[in-house]
This record gives structure tokens, sequence and C-alpha cells, in this order.
């Protein structure tokens, strides 16, 4: 058995729209995603998040799913639409009601609630009105934070603010893949400027109206490493690690934004010149606001190759090392997530880390007897865990990890097609499946620790023919 240090923090993770549904009820207001997902051609499947998993009606048996994996923590998001439906003063008290049962309800399971102020569905009037790419959003979030933290403070001991700023920014505003689906690369570093800068206003309203709470921010983070050792391939790498990597965590850790990655957009044409027209004095100061921990979604690497830094965009491509990728086309490399902790903690030194979100989207279906084999998520957690024990012996502050996800969920723009539950759902019947990953993961939360000997296809079968 490999242990975990005592106290580690065992969850499973969640987003609002992901998993919600009642897209209309209680007062509800459209999101971006709504409209995003109405689109043609947007989603992968033509689907939306408006049923999803019904977790706004079902979120009783959820928790007793949660229950029966013996979690600690559950990370769920609020919906701002919810709170706000048509993003600020016009609060609506119904939909934030369902929020303090998820949490009264947790605790009384004795799970603790872990809780995303956004996760991406901004409400559409927000964005008609420039969305994340204008200051104003930004008092839009802390007003919203402010009414969130006030109702939920005195029961939530842990807040992220935001989840992914990349994603948010460059996917949403920069290549259109995600909400709002706009192509418009100066758009997209102001709208990462203003969540960022409303991740700091908002870290200091948190602390008033939760005095005990931790608050810290979750990053999609990537570790980049050259093809070859070519001075090009290295300068790729380079340059992914900017725009991905720091460009984000430098200001949250004071630095301001990295210098060669200000250049780097300014020589695609993203920016006018080096100046940032999106910094305010005193912006900086605010974004570096001391965070209790740092949330990191890990799920696979970056290996960087030069030859395409000539073309239009300027983007280094990326290539992937490595046979083995999930269903949604990622290359499983665990040692990945053990050099990204060791990473982080060298270069930033947060206080405490939490792995807000890892897994992998494979598609295994219920056998004749209705049972889930997932032996390749089952390898994948397993994998992942090690790696992640390895930093935690290195001397990485690990807190806890969030298995992402606890459900099989809408997964953006790929729609319904991508399952990365540890829990099946049947998205006709709403049925809830434990797949044999939620036993591992049960087992291992038990233990706080992992079984030394890793999942096996061989293992699998066994226990199959056992039963
Ligand atoms: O489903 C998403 C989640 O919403 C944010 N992080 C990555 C996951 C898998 O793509």
């Amino acid at each position: 058995m490999l242990r975990f240090p005592d106290g580690f923090l065992w969850g499973a993770a969640t987003s609002s729209y992901q998993i919600e549904g009642a897209g209309h009820e209680d007062g509800r207001g459209e999101s971006i995603w709504d409209r995003f997902a109405a689109r043609a051609g947007a989603i992968a499947d033509g689907s939306d998040g408006s049923v999803a998993c019904d977790h706004y009606h079902r979120w009783k048996e959820d928790i007793e799913i949660m229950k029966r994996l013996g979690l600690g923590a559950y990370r769920f998001s609020v919906a701002w639409p919810r709170v706000f439906p048509t993003g600020r003063w016009q609060y609506n008290p119904a939909g934030l009601a369902f929020y303090d049962r998820l949490v009264d309800g947790l605790l009384e399971a004795g799970i603790e609630p872990f809780v995303t102020l956004y996760h991406w569905d901004l409400p559409q009037p927000l964005e008609d009105a420039g969305g994340w790419a204008v200051r104003d959003t930004v008092n839009a979030f802390v007003e919203y934070a402010d009414v969130v933290t006030d109702q939920l403070g005195d029961r939530v001991r842990r807040f992220i603010t935001h989840n992914e700023p990349w994603c948010i920014s460059v996917l949403g505003y920069a290549e259109g893949l995600h909400a709002p689906g706009r192509r418009d690369w100066p758009a997209a570093l102001a709208a990462a400027h203003h969540v960022l800068l409303s991740h700091g206003l908002a870290t200091a309203v948190i602390r008033e109206n939760s005095p005990d709470a931790e608050v810290g921010i979750t990053l999609n983070l990537v570790p980049a490493e050259a093809a070859s050792s070519s001075p090009a391939d290295r300068e790729a790498c380079r340059a992914f690690d900017g725009a991905f990597n720091r460009w984000f965590l430098d200001p949250i850790y004071g630095r301001g934004y990295p210098e060669d990655a200000i250049a780097d957009h300014v020589a695609a044409g993203h920016l006018p010149s080096l100046e940032l027209p999106f910094v305010h004095p005193g912006d900086l100061a605010i974004i570096a606001a001391p965070t209790d921990f740092l949330g990191v979604n890990y799920y696979s690497r970056a290996v960087l190759r030069s030859e395409v830094v000539a073309e239009a965009d300027n983007a280094p491509r990326t290539v992937h090392l490595g046979d083995e990728r999930t269903d949604i086309g990622w290359e499983v490399y665990p040692d990945g997530l053990r050099q990204l902790l060791m990473r982080v903690h060298r270069d930033y030194t947060p206080d405490a880390i939490y792995i807000t979100e890892n897994g992998a989207a494979y598609d295994t279906a219920p056998d004749e007897h209705g049972r889930i084999h997932d032996i390749e998520r089952q390898r994948f957690l397993h994998a992942h865990l090690a790696a992640s024990l390895e930093a935690c012996r290195a001397g990485v502050p690990l807190a806890g990890y969030f298995v992402w996800s606890l459900l099989d969920n809408y997964e953006w723009q790929e729609g319904y097609r991508k399952r990365f539950g540890i829990v099946w759902v049947d998205f006709t019947t709403q049925e809830r499946v434990l797949k044999q990953s939620a036993s591992l993961y049960r087992a291992i939360v038990a233990d706080n620790a992992l079984p030394a000997i890793e999942p096996h296809p061989a293992h699998a079968r066994r226990r199959v023919l056992q039963r």
C-alpha cells in the first residue's frame, strides 16, 4: 500500500452547466452556454445542458452516491444565472436556495462542500454587454461573489473563484470553441485579465464574508516539453509555456505578465504594443492577492515542435508522443502530473495545492450484466495518483485530489459523447451506475492509500468471473 498524508482530502468534481439541467426552473436566466449550444455546428452532437444529469432534481440521490464512495469533499460550481438571472441587480433567492439545500445536504452527509464560483456559465445579458472582454463584468462578478459567499460562507470552508481562466478567455474569446464563441485575440487577452482581476477583488470579499474560509483559484496547467533539443523546438516550448501556464501563474503570484509572452502576443498581432491596454494602475497588486491554495487541473502534457512557428497565427504546434490516448484524444502521461506539481511548488510556492480535476474520457458501456469494467480509467487513476504521491514525497504540499468527474456529463463542445464519470449516467433514463473505477476509488479513499499493484485487464476479468 502506498499511503497518502494524513488528512488528505479525497473528492470528486462537477460543474453546474455540465450536470444540473433545469435550465428554465426557479427563475434561472440564460447563460452563454445556452446560447452557444444553440448555434448550428457548435456542439458535436448538437446537444445542450438543458437536462444534462438532471442533478438539480436528483441531488439527494447524487449525495447518496458520494456517501457510498466515502468522499470527504465534493467540488461543484454555482450557476451565476440562477443567482442573478440577468447577470446583476436582480437577485433571485430561489436560485441560491438550491445551493443552500445542497450545502446542507452535503454537510449532513459528512461531505465538505468545495465551491467554485465561476465554471463558465456567464449570464448572457453580461455577454451582450461585452462579456469578460469588458471591465464592468469584473464588478458584476464581485457583486455575485459577494451574495453567494455571504449566503454560503457560514458553512463552506473552501472557495475557488474561477475554474480555468485559459479556457474562459482563449477557448471562449480567441478560438471560438467554447461559449461565447468569439474569435478575437485582443478581446481574449482583455478577458483573461478581467477574470484574474475579478479573482483578486473577489478574494477580499470572500475573506470578509467568510473569515474562516480558504480561497484559491483553479488553473488548467500543461507541462510543456520540446519535441527535440533543437533551439527551434525549445523556443516553441518556451512560447507555449509562456502563453498557457505563466500567463496566469505569474500575475497570480505577483510577477505580472511574462515579458516574453507579451512580446509573442505583439509579434502575433494580438496586441498593438508591449503596453497592455487593459491593465490599469493597481490591477497587478489586486490580482496578486495572497491565496490559501492553488487548484491544479491536469489532463495531459504538450510536446512542442517548431515547424509552424512561422505560420500565420505564430502558434507552435503541439505534437503528442506516446500511443496511449483517452477517448478525447489526449495522451495518457501520468509523470506530467508529478513534473507539473514539482514545478509549481518550486517556482510559485503556493501554501497548498489541490488537484481539483484529473480524470479521463472512456466510453466503456455496461456489459450484459450492467457492469462497467472501465479498466483504462482505473489504470489512469492509479498511475496519476502514484505520480501525485511521488510529488508529495518530494515535498509538494498536496492537500487533496478531486477526480473529474463524479458523473458522466455534458462535455462542452463534445456534447454527451465523451464520458469522464466514475459513475455512468444513462441520459435517457437518468439511471446512475457505479463503474469499476468508482469501486477502486472508494477503496483508495477508505485506505487513504493506493494499492501497490496497478489495475490490470487480467485482474478485471478475474473479478468478473468470481462474482
Ligand atoms: O469537463 C471539463 C471541465 O469542465 C473543465 N476541465 C476539463 C474537463 C474535461 O474537459
